[in-house]
């Protein structure tokens, strides 16, 4: 027999017992800290990271700070540390979030869906590859595996070579929201996936601030297409000739746009494009690029109208002959406009500006679709052809908070967006978790928190919210303008406790210089954001002249041509399309429904620092994304609740070898045999809730102690078994 077990004194041993967690720098669980205010969660933080700490949990939740410097830590010894391993044995890693993640899908047959959330530059595409790369490390072997591995992962680049750029806040910055399901089979083994992406920032194709650039693979193709394949394209290698990039910082430190090139050629070649998708791929990239080269020159007519012509007819001829297109055809769809009046058409004349705009608006919808395109061939590739029963790990890496000198809609819908996973955020973590206390009958002091479901319903509500209010005039016949618009938001809204304008301070006596008459100001759970509505009409109609679809629709281009159905004068009548806001509120709602569906993995990135810089840490920028990330909250529910909760029949097949009274077998029921077992080893009751089906332990470190002692007990079992072999 083994000698009976010590009793644990509480708490000091199991806090040394559970180094990983307790380390002396800070405490790597917030649910631990003492005492707990928003400086002392900004203080740990700092802490940690000052001595490159940069994960830290709230139970199950991972904070990530972005250290801006390669770390030693993801190396393939570390995923062998992590792999299997209790989610809070070791240190803080995204690997333990990944691994738990996997393991609840394999072995518990339970859909996961990972959340990644931060501003931006907070590091939330890295960890997504972390996740990812983790998961095909440990998801399997086999030939056929990995290729279907190797195809998942080669995704990324290509999509970022096309969605990603440089800004002002982060290098290599993604301008699109991606979620990424990956489905597996009974055995945890990946079939394919699914990819869906989000509203693409297709504004930059034609115009970046200074410092910024255009999205990678312009610069990419120029770099790194071989000679034969710029003049195939009828491109010059040098940036300097178009006008949609920019001409000062076009190369950036650490980025070899050459060698990504090649990366994400041969990334093509295995996710399955052929040569001539290639090719067509870039042959639609070029002409975007040449787009923003064709140079318009206006002259007036004698009725007084101003109308415009292409001046350098060059380009165009190079454009139609890449695309198969007459030039004719092409230069009447940029310089007129059919217009129909009384069942007659008018052909009128474009003034320059007009022209411009026409030829922009082409050039960001060929970019869109092409995106767009890109995206579904490769879902095309990667999907799975099975009936099969499959199990789905989502990954979410998406567009954080935006808060600029100037907001426009892109950033009403992109805060809208992050609005909606807050909600998720907070319905899942904090709701979820006090209703479980209710339903297993446990006492639960309530925890007060922000709902922000009253900000979500003045922006999507169906019936009178800004998105619908901004698509009824835009639907509106006759002159559209955002005056109105803003005005009946200011009626409407005139008592909101989330929305304030001049006229709603007006009407309050409120002295604001800051807000311009042509804003509103939404108060977000992250702060408050000033939006400018000029272009929110605009932005939200999307709409292309038909005269510049129908052109593409003629293209001999077939990928090209395939991009503009609405172009085929047969289906001219069409109804017109959703709008943008309409079409984002959409896919905010199934992207919802689908992270509803599942178990919620959060991983919160912190931006550190404004300047890019290793291991600088800026309290005040720290502080603010505790604040609206809403960490405080979750570490109060987290703590008034319980860290961890196992049902009686698991947790006792998990520790019944340490009491003599339910080792080997217990043979009562579950939840007495759980009482006589943590009795036993002098647990204070203060540390457990018996619930109606499960056990509840409120802290991490209890349970760190009874792993521990199974750890010890499960080998001494097994030189025992041995020394019996060894008998026989
Ligand atoms: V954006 O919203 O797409 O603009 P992200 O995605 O949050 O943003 P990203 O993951 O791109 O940020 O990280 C920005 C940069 O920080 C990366 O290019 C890396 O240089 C750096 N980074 C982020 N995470 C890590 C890390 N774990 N280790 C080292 C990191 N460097
Ligand atoms: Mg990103």
């Amino acid at each position: 027999m083994a000698p009976p077990l010590p009793p644990p004194p509480f708490p000091p041993r199991t806090m040394e017992a559970n180094p990983s967690l307790l380390e002396t720098i800070g405490v790597g669980d917030l649910v631990l800290l003492d005492p707990l205010s928003e400086a002392s969660v900004v203080q740990n933080l700092k802490e940690r990271f000052e001595h490159q700490e940069i994960y830290t949990y709230i139970g199950n939740v991972v904070i990530s700070m972005n250290p801006y410097q390669p770390l030693p830590i993801y190396s393939s010894e570390t995923v062998e540390e992590y792999r299997n391993c209790n989610f809070f044995a070791l240190k803080p890693h995204i690997y333990a979030i990944a691994d738990d993640a996997y393991r609840s899908l394999r072995d518990r047959d339970k859909d996961q869906c990972i959340l990644i959330t931060g501003e931006s530059g907070a590091g939330k595409t890295e960890a997504s590859k972390q996740v990812m790369s983790y998961v095909a490390a440990v998801c399997g072997k086999g030939e056929e595996v990995n290729q279907v591995k190797e195809q998942l992962l080669k995704s990324n680049p290509v999509l970022e070579a096309f969605g990603n750029a440089k800004t002002i806040r982060n290098d290599n910055s993604s301008r699109f929201g991606k979620y990424m399901d990956v489905e597996f089979n009974f055995k945890g083994e990946p079939l394919g996936g699914v990819i869906s992406n989000y509203l693409l920032e297709k504004s930059r194709v034609v115009r970046h601030i200074k410092g910024e650039r255009n999205f990678h693979i312009f610069y990419q193709l120029l770099a790194g297409g071989s000679d034969q394949l710029l003049e195939e394209l009828k491109l010059a290698r040098d940036c300097v000739h178009y006008r949609y990039l920019n001409r000062d910082s076009t190369s950036l430190p650490g980025m070899d746009d050459a060698a990504n090139f090649r990366i994400i050629q041969d990334a093509m070649q295995v996710i399955g494009f052929s040569p001539e998708e290639v090719q067509a791929l870039l042959e639609v990239t070029a002409v975007v690029l040449k787009l923003g080269n064709v140079q318009l020159a206006g002259q007036f007519k004698a009725s007084g109208m101003e109308s415009c012509s292409i001046q350098e007819t060059q380009v165009l001829q190079e454009i139609c002959q890449l695309i198969s297109l007459q030039e004719s055809v092409l230069e009447q769809a940029l310089c007129s406009r059919t217009v129909e009046a009384k069942k007659e058409k008018v052909v009128m004349s474009l003034s320059v500006s007009q022209g411009y705009y026409g030829r922009d608006a082409l050039a960001k919808n060929i970019y869109n679709r092409l995106f767009n395109w890109l995206v579904n061939r490769i879902n095309e590739s990667i999907k799975v052809d099975t009936s099969e029963r499959r199990k789905v790990m989502g990954v979410l890496d998406i567009y954080g908070f935006e808060i600029f000198q100037d907001n426009s809609f892109e950033q009403f819908v992109i805060n809208y967006c992050n609005e909606k996973l807050q909600q998720v955020f907070i319905l899942m973590t904090l709701k979820e978790e006090q209703e479980e206390y209710v339903r297993e009958g446990i006492k639960w002091t309530p925890v007060e928190f922000f709902d922000n479901s009253i900000i979500c319903s003045l922006i999507e509500e169906n019936n009178g919210g800004i998105l619908a209010m901004l698509d009824e005039e835009c639907l509106r016949p006759g002159v559209v303008n955002e005056e109105t618009f803003l005005a009946k938001l200011d009626q409407k809204f005139a008592r909101h406790k989330h929305y304030e304008s001049k006229a709603t301070q007006n009407a309050r006596r409120i002295m604001d210089a800051s807000l311009g008459s042509t804003c509103f100001r939404i108060h977000h759970y992250a702060g408050k954001v000033t939006y400018n509505v000029s272009g929110f009409v605009e932005k939200n109609n999307d709409l292309l002249f038909r005269d510049l679809s129908q052109a593409m629709w003629k293209a001999g281009h077939k990928l090209l041509c395939s991009f503009f159905p609405e172009g085929d004068p047969q289906k001219a009548s069409l109804r017109r399309p959703p709008t943008a806001g309409s079409q984002f509120k959409a896919s905010v709602t199934t992207l919802m429904k689908n992270l509803y569906s599942k178990n919620p993995n959060y991983i919160r990135c912190i931006k550190p620092n404004d300047n890019k810089k290793p291991f600088m840490f800026t309290e005040e920028l720290v502080q603010m994304q505790v604040r609206y990330l809403g960490l405080l909250e979750n570490v109060r529910v987290r703590r008034a609740g319980y860290a961890y909760r196992q049902g009686y029949e698991s947790c006792l097949e998990r520790y019944k070898m340490l009491c003599k009274q339910t080792w080997p077998k217990w043979t009562g029921a579950a939840r007495d045999g759980v009482e006589v077992l943590l009795t036993s080893l002098l647990i204070p009751p203060e540390e457990l809730a018996y619930g109606r089906t499960k056990i509840f332990i409120r802290t991490p470190s209890t349970v760190f102690d009874l792993e521990d002692r199974r750890r010890v007990r499960v080998s001494e079992l097994a030189t025992l078994v041995q020394k019996i072999y060894r008998g026989w």
